[in-house]
């Protein structure tokens, strides 16, 4: 067997972010490239934070909440103050929304830039203890011309963002980016400190046969929602696909952390949803920092992104921390979804 090359003509992130910035010609004043190497640098940071972890007594409790509520992890903090950090000294900015801090931060004069980013530094908290992939997920505007940076400027549906992304923290970290011209992915390679792209122009399948959902939650699910786990679970024998066989029921596949379960939808298709139900009234993911970038990245990947019944990226934002139903993934499976909002129950 031919004995493997190593590639000496690597596209780093870098790279791939000037070539972007050189296609939009004249037009681009480079502050976006700027601004997504910043927030690179972050995921680097995080990166290198989530992996020994374990080993500078990084896990476990801050001992406040956030929010939300919820009980913050050391690394949840240290990976927002990593993110504001780098995104004020970028000199890009004009306001930020972490899922950390209950105001937008917004950048004095003297540090402005024209992007504002909303973030969720460290997404999957639940399963930072157990070290199950998490990750970081975020979405870029630019502010509205004339400007300084105000609430308005972030509080506008997904799909005026410039830029969304997420970095999961796994076996690698792995970095994916849309600039609203399709969808890359980049695995850092820890020796050259440098994110390399290894998943050019990401296609979400048609159809997939995974489905990912929190099923501990059935009993307070809507009747749409059982309606369709139902139907991939136990499909209708007598439908014959394309092949002439029966339709096998689809394989279940949840790992909590939204970034893993989002990834792996983008790679090998299927549906992954966390709808609103009986309990949690208005689902339980944010809008702002987790429902929209990941529905930027699935359409732009030629997928689909719903609430049930409207468009994702067509929700206005009335609060930055409001959550939002999300189902999103292969353009099959969602609109086999959709179909169970319209038949009337
Ligand atoms: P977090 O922001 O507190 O980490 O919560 C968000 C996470 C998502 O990553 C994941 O999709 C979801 O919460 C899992 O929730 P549940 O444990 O209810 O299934
Ligand atoms: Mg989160």
């Amino acid at each position: 067997m031919a004995e493997q090359v190593p590639s000496t003509d690597l596209i780093t992130l870098t790279r791939h972010i000037l070539a972007e910035q050189n296609r939009l010609g004249a037009a681009a004043t480079g502050d976006l490239t700027m601004l997504l190497n910043a927030i690179q640098l972050t995921s680097k940071f995080i990166a290198t934070n989530v992996r020994k972890a374990r080993l500078i007594n990084l896990v476990g409790l801050a001992g406040e909440t956030n929010v939300q509520g919820e009980e913050q992890k050391k690394l949840d903090i240290l990976s927002n103050d990593i993110m504001v950090n780098a995104l004020r000294a970028s000199r890009k900015t004009a306001v930020l929304v972490s899922e950390e801090l209950e105001e937008a931060v917004m950048i004095e004069a003297d540090k402005r830039g024209k992007y504002c980013v909303v973030f969720d530094p460290l997404d999957g908290s639940s399963n930072i203890d157990a070290g199950v992939n998490i990750g970081t997920i975020f979405g870029v505007y630019e502010i509205q011309p004339g400007s300084q940076g105000t609430l308005a400027d972030v509080l506008q549906p997904g799909s005026t963002m410039v830029a969304a992304g997420y970095t999961m923290y796994g076996s690698s970290a792995n970095l994916v980016l849309s600039t609203g011209n399709g969808v890359n992915g980049f695995t850092l390679d820890q020796g050259l400190g440098e994110f390399i792209l290894t998943h050019p122009d990401i296609q979400i399948p048609k159809r997939g046969k995974i489905y990912s959902f929190n099923e501990g939650n059935s009993m307070y699910f809507h009747e749409p929602v059982i309606n369709y786990l139902n139907s991939i679970k136990y499909p209708d024998q007598s439908i014959k696909n394309g092949q002439g066989k029966p339709k096998a029921p689809y394989s279940s596949r949840y790992i909590g952390s939204m970034v893993a379960d989002v990834h792996r939808t983008l790679l090998y298709g299927g549906i992954f949803g966390y709808p609103d139900d009986k309990k949690s009234k208005k689902g339980k993911l944010r809008l702002l920092y987790e429902a929209f970038p990941m529905a930027y990245l699935t359409e732009q990947a030629g997928g689909l992104a719903t609430t049930g019944t409207k468009r994702i990226l067509d929700v206005m934002p009335t609060d930055i921390h409001e959550r939002c139903p999300v189902f999103l993934g292969s353009k099959e499976d969602v609109e086999d979804l959709m179909s169970f909002y319209q038949t009337p129950t």
